[in-house]
């Protein structure tokens, strides 16, 4: 059977018909026991998430053609990866500017696929990293934040690998990392934490690390090297 990727939720957040039975027969889960991870990808629409996911893991979203229809992925996505146990979630994602009832219906799925994950990739392009007027950064952090707090509080933590894209030689990871820390300091800092974790650390429930991707258009060599590189250190960290 062709590819192994499957829409969960459709664009209204519905649970599409028959979707569990196919993916007994596509993913064969049975026989991957309780030993195996779960990675989401999220991020601004259109920033190359499933481009990104699918060069990682293999997997065969949909990605934006040339005068196609934005957004690609509608709902959730999951497929399994083609050389580990993972089940990977690329998901939806509105824009801060559209009606705020879509935003949020949407929105959800993201904070609860990258709250239930092992590793959540944040896809964000360098320039949103360098100038976030809005604070699209420290807005989707403290979502998820809350989402996770609320459903696992201290008993699950997730990596946040932030991969910032279109980066080039001059790029300074130092001031990107130093500019993300903040970001994810001051998004912590904001949340309502639950009775018992008034007093938690960001680091208490979420490990964070940050990767630079050359342009797979500009440079498609060096990303797809760059890529090789992250799935070295994924393996190595969660494939055991
Ligand atoms: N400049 C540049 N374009 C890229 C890169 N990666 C992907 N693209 C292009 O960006 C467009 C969007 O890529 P997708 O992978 O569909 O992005 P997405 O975030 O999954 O999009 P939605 O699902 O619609 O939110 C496509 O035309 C890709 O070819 C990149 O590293 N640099
Ligand atoms: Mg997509």
């Amino acid at each position: 059977m062709a590819g192994k990727h499957l829409q969960f939720l459709d664009h209204e957040q519905q649970l599409v018909a028959g979707v569990e039975k196919l993916a007994d027969e596509k993913w064969n889960l049975n026989d991957w026991g309780i030993n195996y991870n779960v990675v989401a990808i999220g991020g601004q629409p259109g920033s190359g998430k499933s481009t990104l996911a699918n060069a990682l893991f293999g997997a065969e979203f949909p990605v934006l053609t040339e005068g196609g229809e934005q957004p690609t992925t509608k709902g959730v996505w999951i497929s399994t990866a083609a050389n580990s146990k993972t089940l990977v979630m690329d998901t939806e994602i509105a824009e801060l500017n559209v009606d705020q009832s879509l935003w949020t219906s949407k929105l959800s799925s993201t904070t609860f696929t990258a709250a239930t994950a092992s590793v959540f990739i944040f896809n964000v392009q360098k320039s949103l990293v360098e100038n976030d007027s809005n604070g699209i950064i420290s807005f989707l952090l403290g979502k998820i934040y809350a989402a996770h707090l609320a459903m696992f509080g201290q008993r699950h933590k997730t990596m946040i690998l932030f991969a910032v894209r279109n980066c080039s030689d001059e790029t300074s990871k130092e001031s990107l990392t130093s500019t993300l820390d903040k970001r994810i300091k001051s998004a912590w800092k904001k949340v309502k934490k639950p009775n018992g974790l008034e007093n938690s650390a960001v680091d208490d429930i979420f490990d964070y690390d940050v990767i630079t991707l050359p342009s797979k258009i500009a440079s498609p060599n060096e990303f797809d090297t760059a890529v090789d590189k992250l799935r070295g250190r994924y393996d190595a960290i969660y494939i055991r």
